[in-house]
């Protein structure tokens, strides 16, 4: 099968579980967890949720900052980040129609991109109105700080920590729930995010090796490419709901995937009905035949492709924020490099496992104009929304010059080191709050 026909096949397949996946959703926030716990693990997780969360009752061992050191150590050189993170609880919709129960840190899933260099002091404050039905954590990967020692955030109130990000590489944050109680229902409604801890010294220049003719021999041909790249974060996670879009802790625990979503979207990132009309002439004939987010009237939700140019280094941070691995690979390309923690894992590697909670950096050079798709390679997640899609050069033959096109303002994190910027457009998993926002800080 060709690369065209086997893409229509499976959106066919999606168009078909949007269908499904519809629902309609009027029910008021819910807040707590006790969806058919005692048929999937007894009465644990009820006991646990009833004692209020668990709390280490051990002395602190973690590497925090205190509060109170900060100003002397900026003095001394340190650089300070500033994170501000708000929990609200808002409903958002999902594929397919309808709405879930979505709770958030500043209106958005994922929470916003947190970028800093390795050496910073990361101050960030959890802020829970008292408007929240429930209180809130929050756990910081790129920390060595328990989320235990955080402890919860009762509505009303506000908390701040700080620590050195020492470590570089891409590190998950989410909320840590109510000491730890109903922390899976917290993050997988959305509650989680990402920081990027750059590399004090910069990224490394990425080899690509290929192979050229010469003297009528094949020789290899090693390419250095500049660390300098334009970047994406994707996020994959899943959503486990019920019809009315309470969270389902059953189909958690079953790992029974209500959808696969990536930047919070299921299929996201695919051509809207704008592009239709660029391609085609009619916003009503698909080039992507699921495009649940398509209409202009979607505002902030609809669709949008990733574009990229052709024979420039791309740098893409992938987390996988959910409950279940990321087998995560793109469609037509090999991948050029895999980096962890500032260590290559891999060269010219066809797919990466990324397990629940762990991230990697994706580095490509795209090198022939078309159609890619970075996808979850699970087949369940490929079909129930793991899909997105990359147009490279100007495979339409539209008359664009690389770097025109705007991209997804969710998939493209805050710039770092060795950072090339691109053109924006306000897409994101949001309130419309969030979205204005967003729409002044990228100037859209
Ligand atoms: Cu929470």
């Amino acid at each position: 099968m060709n690369k065209r026909n086997s893409m229509l096949s499976i959106v066919t397949v999606v168009a078909i579980a949007g269908i499904l996946f519809a629902s309609t959703y009027s029910q008021s926030q819910m807040t707590a967890t006790k969806y058919g716990v005692s048929t999937v693990s007894g009465n644990l997780i009820q006991k646990i949720s009833d004692m209020g969360g668990i709390e280490l009752q051990m002395p602190s061992a973690f590497a925090q900052v205190p509060l109170d050191q900060i100003d002397s150590m900026v003095q001394q050189g340190r650089h300070v980040v500033d994170v501000q993170l708000t929990a609200q609880s808002v409903d958002l919709p999902i594929m397919g129609g309808g709405k879930y129960h979505a709770m958030t840190f500043n209106g958005q899933v994922p929470s916003p991109t947190v970028r800093v260099t390795q050496g910073d002091i990361i101050k960030m404050t959890l802020t829970v109105p008292s408007t929240e039905p429930t209180p809130h954590g929050n756990d910081m990967h790129a920390s060595q700080i328990s989320a235990g020692n955080f402890g919860a955030v009762k509505p009303g109130e506000s908390k701040t920590f700080a620590y050195i990000a020492e470590v570089p590489g891409t590190f998950k944050y989410h909320c840590s729930g109510v000491n730890v109680a109903a922390m899976d229902q917290h993050v997988l409604s959305g509650m989680y995010g990402l920081t990027i801890v750059d590399p004090l010294n910069g990224y490394k220049p990425l080899l690509v090796q290929k192979t050229k003719v010469d003297n009528g021999q094949v020789v290899l041909d090693r390419q250095i490419v500049s660390a300098d790249a334009k970047e994406f974060v994707l996020e994959y996670n899943q959503l486990y709901l019920n019809a009315d879009g309470s969270y389902n802790q059953q189909a958690m625990f079953l790992h029974n995937t209500t959808q696969t979503v990536v930047n919070g979207f299921a299929f996201g990132y695919v051509p809207n009905a704008d592009i239709n009309k660029l391609v085609k002439g009619d916003p009503s004939k698909n080039i992507f035949v699921a495009q649940p987010w398509n209409s202009a009237d979607l505002k902030q939700y609809q669709s949008h492709p990733l574009f990229v140019d052709t024979g420039v280094h791309y740098r893409i941070f992938v987390e996988n924020q959910g409950n279940m691995p990321v087998f995560f690979h793109i469609v037509g390309e090999i991948i050029d490099r895999v980096t962890q923690g500032n260590h290559i894992q891999a060269e010219g590697t066809e797919t990466w496992n990324i397990g629940g909670s762990q991230g990697a950096i994706m580095d490509v050079v795209f090198d022939n104009p078309g159609v890619y798709v970075p996808l979850n390679h699970d087949y369940a997640a490929i079909f129930s929304g793991g899909a997105s899609v990359v147009v490279a050069g100007d495979p339409f033959n539209l008359g664009y010059k690389p770097g025109d096109m705007p991209n997804p303002s969710d998939a493209v994190p805050p710039l770092g080191k060795n950072s090339i910027p691109q053109k924006e457009v306000v897409h994101c998993l949001c309130t419309d709050d969030t979205a204005a926002q967003i729409a002044k800080q990228i100037g859209g």
